[in-house]
């Protein structure tokens, strides 16, 4: 073996760890061996350099050559296993970073706003006692937001409830009651609607007191309907809204499209009766101005008021969420406070908003 042949070996050697260094890949691996082992690369030349060698020194230049082949063979092999070693591992990893049975991220899911909660819930209540839920339009005629209510042109109680006016002589329906005429003259009697909405009046905004608001209007009229059905259902309304009995007055209420009229207070449940912003200091909220559908409204829903009578309310539904969730002030209803939406699984808790 001669010095320049022991000097090719040692390159060999360094050449081979410089493949292995560098090789990302099993494949990359792979092209640096058989370029290093190959003819074309240092070994194979050396070994076709051997037939120049004088004969004696053939034997022992061959067997060097294939020592050093094998050693370098079996570098590369032990490297080529530790990288597909590394790549199971990294298999592995991904694959658990996929792992099917973990739970999933989090998605925030959908809630239920306060008076939407309120509304479904009396809506569930009053079908069980055969209620239907009909519509009227929020942009309603002159005509069904007070003629034929029995509130002519001109009459003092169209001053109750301030009203925008349209320019094409039409209005922002001032309450839900338009939609009893419209169900009576639809469906006629016998007949049990309930017709929730939004409503609009051209009032100052305070704790209590928005421009827009929903009610739910109620109608009952079969023949021999009395003040006895009409208490029975404002009494199974509050007690299933709020599970358990709540204090309530009646008093006389003066509403023109029924005779008599009474207004049904429930002591406020934000200060518990005391006084506070939300009840003006009275300790009561208004919520379900009800009465016997006057004669008129009947006639002019073409309904017989010698055969049918009736009741009707308006139940003031934002109120009643209000109270329901401890809603203190009316405008976080309105204005997108998160705080004042609920999930349908804590529709029976509190969700306290104050006025900043
Ligand atoms: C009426 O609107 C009548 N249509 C109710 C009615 C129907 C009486 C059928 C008899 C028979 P009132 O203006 O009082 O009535 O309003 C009804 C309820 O709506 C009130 O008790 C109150 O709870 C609610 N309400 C009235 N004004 C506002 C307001 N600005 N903001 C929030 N809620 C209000």
């Amino acid at each position: 073996m001669t010095q320049s042949m022991t000097d090719e070996l040692k390159l060999a050697h360094d050449e081979a760890d410089a493949l292995i260094a560098a090789a990302t890949s099993v494949d990359a691996l792979r092209q640096a061996e058989s370029r290093l082992l190959g003819k074309q690369g240092t070994l194979g030349k050396l070994l076709a350099s051997i037939g120049q060698l004088p004969k004696e020194q053939r034997g022992p230049a061959g067997k060097e050559i294939n020592l050093a082949k094998q050693a370098i063979t079996e570098r590369f092999a032990a490297a080529r296993a530790k990288l597909e070693h590394a790549g199971d591992q990294q298999a592995v990893a991904g694959a658990q970073a996929y792992d099917p049975t973990l739970p999933g991220p989090v998605v925030p899911r959908g809630s239920v706003h306060p008076v939407t909660a309120v509304q479904w819930e009396i809506e569930d209540i009053l079908a069980r006692l055969g209620f239907v839920v009909v519509s009227g339009p929020e942009m309603e005629t002159d005509y069904y937001n007070f003629e034929a209510l029995n509130i002519p042109a001109m009459h003092p109680a169209r001053d109750m409830q301030d009203t925008f006016w349209l320019t094409n002589g039409w209005l922002l329906r001032t309450h839900t009651s338009p939609c009893q005429v419209r169900a009576m003259e639809r469906l006629g009697p016998p007949l049990r609607v309930i017709a929730p909405g939004r409503v609009f009046r051209y009032e100052t905004e305070d704790a209590s007191h928005a421009h827009t608001f929903h009610q739910l209007e109620g109608l009952m009229i079969d023949r021999g309907i009395s003040i006895a059905n009409l208490i029975a259902v404002m009494k199974l309304i509050l007690s299933e809204v709020f599970r358990r009995e709540v204090k309530i007055r009646l008093r006389p209420g003066f509403f023109p499209f029924v005779e008599p009229g009474f207004e049904l207070d429930m002591s406020c449940e934000i200060c518990g009766g005391t006084g506070c912003p939300t009840c003006k200091r009275s300790g009561w909220v208004e919520i379900l101005p009800c009465g016997m559908v006057h004669p008129n409204v009947l006639r002019a829903g073409g309904i017989d008021p010698h055969a049918y009578t009736g009741f009707a309310f308006g139940l003031g539904l934002t109120r009643l969420a209000m109270m329901k969730y401890g809603v203190q002030d009316i405008r976080g209803l309105n204005s997108g406070d998160l705080r004042a939406i609920i999930r349908p699984e804590q529709r029976h808790g509190p969700a306290i908003i104050e006025k900043n």
